[in-house]
């Protein structure tokens, strides 16, 4: 099968290949720029992403909002990560972070997927914000992040290891469980 995944994000859309092709579907990517509102949880933006994109695609289509939530700063940069990120950067939580003991951090990603009515699938994946850059891999926050039980940063893993843990990963395992039961009806 084939799913248009609404995204203009690079790093998401090769984490998501990876995941779905050995699966047997096809991921077209559609970069249109849709609406993300300021609301208080990812599933309010994804909400309102899909209830605007449903009216200029036909087909049905999914897309991914996540964030990364720092404990210590009561859950920033959570819905305002795309921003926080263009903005302040890595080295910028960074500098926010410093002196902080407490570096517990999880991300979180939800994904829409509008097929005639909205279904959402969540994954979170805790861990903590290192006090150095470290890996070239991935995107984003990734070179910051550490997963629990892992001595490297999701930066310093193949895509393929990062899905088995990662939010994104556990959203699309959701999203794909779902499809599953869903398609042979
Ligand atoms: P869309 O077009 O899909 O909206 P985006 O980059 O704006 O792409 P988000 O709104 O979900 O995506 O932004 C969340 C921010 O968190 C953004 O800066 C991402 O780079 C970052 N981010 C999302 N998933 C991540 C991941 O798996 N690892 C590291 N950073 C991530
Ligand atoms: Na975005």
């Amino acid at each position: 099968m084939r799913l248009v995944f609404v995204t203009s994000n690079k790093g998401k859309v090769e984490e998501v290949r990876k995941y779905l092709s050995p699966l047997g579907v096809e991921v077209v990517q559609k970069s249109i720029k849709y609406p993300e509102i300021q609301a208080n949880t990812l599933e309010d933006v994804v909400a309102f992403g899909v209830e605007w994109l449903k009216d200029h695609i036909t087909e049905p289509f999914f897309i991914d909002d996540s964030g990364l939530f720092i404990e210590s700063l009561k859950g920033f940069p959570g819905v305002y990560s795309a921003y926080v990120y263009k903005t302040l950067g890595n080295e910028g939580i960074l500098k926010l972070m410093e002196g902080i003991k407490d570096r517990r951090a999880y991300f979180k990603s939800v994904i829409g997927y509008y097929d005639g009515e909205l279904h959402i699938f969540t994954g979170i994946v805790h861990g903590k914000i290192i006090n150095e850059k470290r890996g070239s891999k991935g995107f984003g926050f990734d070179p910051i992040f550490m997963p629990e039980g892992y001595d490297k940063t999701f930066a310093e893993m193949e895509i393929e290891e990062k899905n088995k843990i990662s939010h994104r990963g556990l959203a699309l395992k959701e999203f794909t469980r779902w499809l599953k039961e869903n398609l042979k009806k």
